[in-house]
């Protein structure tokens, strides 16, 4: 049914500009979103806003100032907020969060941030969808070392270093600089570095300037061909695998991977042995030693 509809709307779409926006809970990623939202909005742009972070005052998670603050851009038609906070199973998040994103573009949405928590496979499989990844830091604490440690940088084309109206922000910047220039893209892309303080709107512009200077690098057409080729050639390997787990998973006999865990705890069969006889039972492999 749903798959229905997306290839009815499929034809309509691609002409959305999807901004991811991750970064660790409480450096501002949504009060960002909604300064940007704004900026857009001037330009006369419509825009969708996905909060996938459950702490995200756009998913209802916010204290009552934030909600009262964002309440023009809640009401307002050209402005679309929705907030996906469960985690769904393999991958089901990032499938949820595409389809969303689809359905919008569709809708004639032209600026679409996801908003995302953390730094887990959902962020990664969100960077893959979006054509921009925004990474949020604050100051101090060593973030920008914490953050390259837990492999957010390779996804990020814009680092904001948000809060700047706090101490150590030249450090900070410093120390990003000293990151990002051992690092080289293939693409070429040299990723930018804006300060900002969300709270006071100081800094949206130069954000939305690069923002728009990165979206001038992807708009040459052989990259944007061959962004759009890789990217579709994902999706095409994601969708293969939900459907061919869903096949196979239904074709096992009820109870056997039970029976199979139980032998591999108690040490009598090893899982990789296991998964021979599984392909092998289900026709997906060619008799072997074992
Ligand atoms: N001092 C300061 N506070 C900020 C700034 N941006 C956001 N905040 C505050 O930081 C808190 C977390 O912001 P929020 O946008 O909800 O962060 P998120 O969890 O990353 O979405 C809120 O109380 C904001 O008002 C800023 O530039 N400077
Ligand atoms: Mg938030």
């Amino acid at each position: 049914m749903v798959s229905e509809l997306l290839k009815e709307l499929f034809p309509h779409t691609g002409r959305a500009f999807v901004i991811g926006v991750t970064g660790s809970s409480g450096t501002g990623k949504s009060t960002l979103v909604d300064q940007l939202a704004r900026h857009d909005k001037s330009l006369g742009r419509k825009v969708g806003i996905i909060a996938v972070d459950p702490t995200s005052p756009f998913s209802g998670g916010a204290i009552l100032g934030d909600r009262i603050r964002m309440q023009s851009l809640f009401t307002d038609p050209n402005v679309f907020i929705r907030s996906m906070a469960t985690r769904g199973q393999m991958g089901g998040l990032s499938r949820a969060v595409n389809e969303a994103l689809l359905v919008l573009d569709a809708a004639g949405y032209e600026t679409l941030m996801v908003e995302t928590v953390g730094v887990g496979q959902d962020e990664v499989d969100i960077a893959k969808t979006a054509h921009l990844t925004l990474v949020i830091l604050v100051p101090g604490m060593g973030d920008a070392i914490q953050t390259i440690k837990a492999g957010i940088m390779e996804i990020g084309d814009i680092f904001v270093i948000n809060k700047a109206d706090r101490p150590e922000v030249f450090r900070t910047e410093q120390e990003l600089e000293a990151l990002l220039s051992i690092a080289s893209r293939e693409d070429g892309w040299n990723p930018l570095i804006v300060k900002t303080v969300a709270t006071r709107g100081e800094g949206i512009k130069e954000l939305a300037d690069a923002i728009e200077r990165y979206r001038a690098f992807l708009s040459d057409p052989r990259r944007a061909k061959r962004r759009g080729v890789s990217f579709f050639r994902e999706r095409l390997v994601e969708m293969l695998r939900d459907r061919l787990i869903q096949k196979v998973l239904k074709q096992i006999p009820e109870g056997e991977l039970d029976r199979y865990a139980e032998k591999i705890m108690t040490r009598e069969l090893d899982p990789y042995t296991i998964m021979d006889r599984l392909l092998r039972d289900l026709g997906l492999e060619e008799e072997t030693h074992d």
